[in-house]
């Protein structure tokens, strides 16, 4: 349940550890520009801190930051409506994020998938950020008292813990200051997978270009990349419960009907029979049209890389009327003498 006395406020953020995929735009940018328009105040960050919690060429972090706010402006995202910053720009996210490793707990930062995931037989070796990750989150979110954060499928643990840490804060402390914040993890592809393998996310740094679809591919990269996606023998079925145990047919029906704005079952209704060779370039036309203009807009925005940092350093200032305050209340809250 939202806190009642907090006013509705939405914060997302996306790591510039490389380009945006498909699976980014579907399952989180998407979502972003509509709750703009539909009148919310409004927050987008590129995540740079969390980017470095794994290694990030300098020159190409700086690339990526610029590169993604441009993803984020040529896909709806108004600097006029929204406030658009990189994370490293705002200070107070940081420090929020230090208090926040001191509310949450071992045992529930050991519990994190995606540290799991990231790590893997590793542990011992990644940063310390990486597994402080999901409290830096909290703060992202906290330090804007945002309500409501759009994610994919795959942020749903990070949020809920995102939820202890505020309610622990507020119990230690005998307060109400923190809101509990709600996901909105909506949509036909809230979690978009590898093109390569059906059981594993779509994600920027995975190591084959050939498992995403970046937004910054041509028509000809799109349709090649779809062709070749793994796929079964079998034709589509007629409805969605025939997608069920086909995890690579599933996700590019999936796809189709993010893409077209259509119901899974409208979508089968109209392919259901087909063989992948008929479908297949069906969803690349239909992939082609809908993010070429957004990287055709991308190349003009980052032909000026100096009206992209003016546009971040104008949404830090407009940022930190926000945080500033809720950082210096966090802080009296907790007796630190200012
Ligand atoms: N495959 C996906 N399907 C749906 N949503 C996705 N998101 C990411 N991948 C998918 C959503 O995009 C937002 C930003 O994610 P992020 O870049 O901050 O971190 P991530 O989830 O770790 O994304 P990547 O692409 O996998 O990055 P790397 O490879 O650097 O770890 C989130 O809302 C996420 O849910």
């Amino acid at each position: 349940m939202t806190t009642p006395q907090f006013t509705p406020r939405v914060f997302s953020g996306i790591q510039p550890s490389g380009g945006l995929t498909l699976g980014n735009y579907l399952g989180a940018i998407k979502r972003f520009v509509q709750m703009q328009e539909e009148g919310m105040e409004t927050v987008y960050c590129m995540v740079d801190l969390h980017a470095v919690t794994v290694w990030q060429d300098p020159a190409d972090l700086a690339k990526n930051t610029r590169e993604l706010a441009a993803g984020f402006i040529a896909s709806g995202i108004s600097p006029e409506k929204s406030i658009l910053i990189n994370q490293s720009q705002v200070p107070e996210h940081a420090q929020l994020g230090w208090v926040f490793s001191c509310v949450a707990r071992m045992g529930w930062m050991q519990r994190m998938t995606q540290f799991k995931d990231k790590a893997g037989k590793n542990a011992q070796n990644v940063s310390l950020g990486l597994f402080g990750y999901p409290a830096l989150m909290a703060a992202d979110i906290l330090i804007y008292h945002a309500t409501h954060v759009p994610v994919g499928e795959d942020q749903k643990q990070h949020l809920e813990l995102t939820r202890d840490i505020a309610t622990k804060f507020n119990h230690d402390y005998g307060v109400d200051f923190f809101p509990i914040t709600e996901p909105v993890i909506e949509g036909a592809a809230t979690r978009v997978m590898s093109l390569r393998d059906g059981s594993k996310k779509m994600s920027k740094s995975d190591p084959s270009d050939a498992s995403r679809i970046n937004m910054t591919d041509g028509a000809d990269t799109i349709a090649k990349k779809i062709r070749k996606a793994k796929t079964d023998p079998d034709a589509l079925p007629s409805e969605a419960a025939g997608l069920q145990d086909r995890p690579e047919a599933r996700n590019l029906v999936n796809i189709y009907a993010a893409l077209s704005e259509q119901s899974v079952d409208a979508v089968l209704a109209d392919v259901g029979g087909q063989q992948f060779g008929a479908f297949k370039p069906q969803l690349a036309e239909l992939a082609v049209s809908k993010l070429s203009p957004i990287s055709n807009e991308m190349a003009r925005l980052m032909a000026d890389p100096g009206e992209i940092d003016r546009i971040l350093a104008k949404g830090a200032v407009q940022a930190r009327e926000i945080t500033a305050p809720i950082l210096a209340k966090t802080y009296e809250i907790m007796g630190m003498v200012r």
